[in-house]
């Protein structure tokens, strides 16, 4: 049952004054929680974070399993992160200037993930994947590219067109404000469908200059790739001279240390990375084959910059963060931590008899719960479960201490953090949140 005390009223006079200047009082539209039918109450406000627990303004604690979407994969405040955070601040949080720190944590991405030859920071995964795909056109002197039908790359034209996450929680897979010149250079093609990629690409000969996929999908809710799609991608790829992108802004060091690349055996010719790169401070970068990131300025005329590209305590927290996880070890506590949830919500899911109206995609440490029956290969399936189920089953959880996700196009994310107290916690919220679905 819920905690007798559950109370945000705090919180709901913190999203009375955020409202009043920021549109519909949030920084990013997912934090709404409008997806989930709380528009007029909102979301809480959180005041901190600790180990695998959120705590907002009223007190309640929450098992996190959104984790800053991603970032967030050690649990809040690691301590030798917090540390290296505080001892670069006290040397400076911005110099405009190269530091060794840059070529440090580019060493540590390079070593797991070998496709990026040479790599750029920057300071989001949206930038990482624009310039992806800027540096991709520049390379072959083509203007199309090809994405999957609710992949999310990031808030930019080229790429808000039948997105995922917020894009599609929204209903405007194609946003407003892009021009219709710049979605026109944009193909779009189902996930898990290699005959549509052939087709696109075949219609469009000479025109496409990348396909950009997201390996394992998160932001249609977690799609899994089927067996021979990633490869048959890399392949459609090349023979059409076009070149495949990964975006593991989400997959990467998540799925493995080197992200799906490692755990499909995939060499893109690019790469973008994000979220937990930066350990929770804002951070980016893309990357590939050398002879097509030389193509990038001031060595070739491809034009990319960023104030805050590199920027030293993000390059710290990133340094910090993938010393301690890039142990395999690690991946296998993800996988048994990951594994035991999944079972907790089936057995939660029984009991209510919600089963055969359920199917959970997981993939290492990111699942998503979708109430409908399987198999859920692509967004038009995503799309085609019952959200407003999925809103009830937030909304109960939260009153029992658990927070998922606030979006039927997300992934939830297990972190290192979570241990037996968590499991108690999630499996007695499954039982309740099933029950009232
Ligand atoms: P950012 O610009 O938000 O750092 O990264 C964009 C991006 C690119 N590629 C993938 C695969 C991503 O998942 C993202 C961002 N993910 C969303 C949630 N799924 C960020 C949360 C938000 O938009 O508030």
């Amino acid at each position: 049952m819920p905690k007798a005390s559950f109370s945000m009223t705090r919180s709901r006079k913190a999203y009375e004054d955020a409202r009043a200047v920021f549109p519909g009082g949030v920084n990013s539209p997912v934090r709404s929680w409008r997806s989930v039918g709380l528009i007029e109450s909102g979301p809480f406000f959180v005041l901190r974070g600790k180990g695998p627990y959120l705590i907002d303004l009223d007190g309640n604690r929450y098992v996190d399993f959104v984790g800053s979407w991603g970032p967030q994969i050690l649990g809040h405040c690691p301590g030798p992160v917090v540390a290296a955070i505080k001892k670069q601040a006290a040397r400076g949080a911005s110099f405009g200037c190269p530091t060794d720190l840059e070529t440090r944590l580019a060493r540590k991405l390079q070593k797991v993930m070998p496709a990026m030859e040479m790599l750029r920071f920057v300071s989001s995964g949206s930038e990482a994947t624009s310039h992806a795909i800027r540096v991709a056109r520049g390379f072959t002197g083509r203007e199309k590219i090809l994405k999957f039908e609710g992949c999310y790359h990031g808030a930019h034209d080229a790429v808000l067109v039948k997105a995922g996450s917020g894009a599609a929680t929204f209903g405007v897979p194609d946003s407003a404000g892009v021009p219709a010149a710049v979605a026109a250079n944009t193909l779009t093609v189902p996930f898990n469908d290699l005959d549509a990629v052939r087709a696109a690409l075949n219609a469009n000969k000479q025109e496409v200059a990348a396909l950009i996929v997201e390996p394992v999908v998160g932001n249609s809710g977690t799609l899994i790739p089927e067996p021979g799609f990633l490869e048959g991608l890399g392949l459609a790829a090349k023979a059409a001279g076009a070149l495949l992108i990964f975006d593991e802004v989400m997959t990467g060091f998540r799925l493995a240390p080197g992200g799906a690349q490692e755990k499909y055996g995939i060499r893109p010719d690019l790469v973008t990375c994000g979220k937990i790169l930066g350990g929770g401070l804002p951070c980016g970068a893309y990357g590939g084959r050398k002879e097509i990131m030389q193509q990038v300025a001031p060595l070739g005329p491809v034009y990319q910059a960023g104030t805050l590209s590199g920027n030293p305590l993000a390059m710290a927290a990133g340094l910090a963060t993938l010393e301690i996880l890039l142990k395999k070890e690690n991946y296998k506590k993800l996988e048994e931590t990951s594994a035991q949830i999944e079972a907790l919500l089936w057995e939660g899911a029984e009991a209510a008899g919600k089963k055969p109206k359920l199917s959970i995609n997981r993939v290492g440490s990111m699942f998503t719960v979708f109430f409908r029956t399987g198999p859920v290969r692509n967004f038009a399936d995503a799309s085609g479960s019952d959200t407003a189920a999925f809103g009830r089953f937030f909304q109960s959880l939260l009153r029992n201490g658990v927070y998922f996700p606030p979006s039927q196009y997300e992934a939830a994310f297990v972190n290192l953090a979570m241990g037996p107290k968590e499991l108690k916690i999630v499996g007695k919220a499954a039982r309740a949140a099933f029950a009232e679905v």
